[in-house]
């Protein structure tokens, strides 16, 4: 009876050690987002190339001094319209390197064709 109780309590204090462990290892396993601002207008993104880290996640956050613009990232499937007066605000996990082109896909005037910029990731 006294060797189960103390195993009993051997057990507990086991759990709460491990889920302390647990803990500790989530709250500095968890990364600060970085939020990068990224200013649009015709015809152009500033700034026009941002680089981030690999597997590292980002906030990338957008506004716009003019018109509706977009925002679209084909390699990574991302895409999100900026609309004046709002932040547009996406989050992103890049699971590759490389130099990766983003462009404008609202029709914003004459420039829109050749509005973009780049986004770098690298390891
Ligand atoms: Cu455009």
């Amino acid at each position: 009876m006294r060797t189960l109780r103390a195993g009993a309590a051997c057990a507990s204090i086991a759990v709460m050690v491990a889920g302390l462990g647990a803990y500790v290892v989530a709250s500095s396993a968890v990364p600060q987002e970085k939020t990068i601002r990224i200013v649009s207008e015709r015809f152009n993104y500033s700034p026009a190339e941002v680089t981030v880290r690999k597997g590292v996640p980002v906030i990338l956050e957008f506004t716009t001094k003019d018109v509706l613009m977009g925002f679209n990232l084909p390699d990574f499937e991302a895409k999100v319209d900026i609309v004046p007066g709002k932040v547009a605000r996406l989050r992103l996990v890049p699971d590759k390197t490389g130099t990766f082109v983003f462009l404008c896909d609202v029709f914003c005037g004459s420039g829109h064709e050749e509005m973009n910029g780049r986004l770098i990731v690298v390891d």
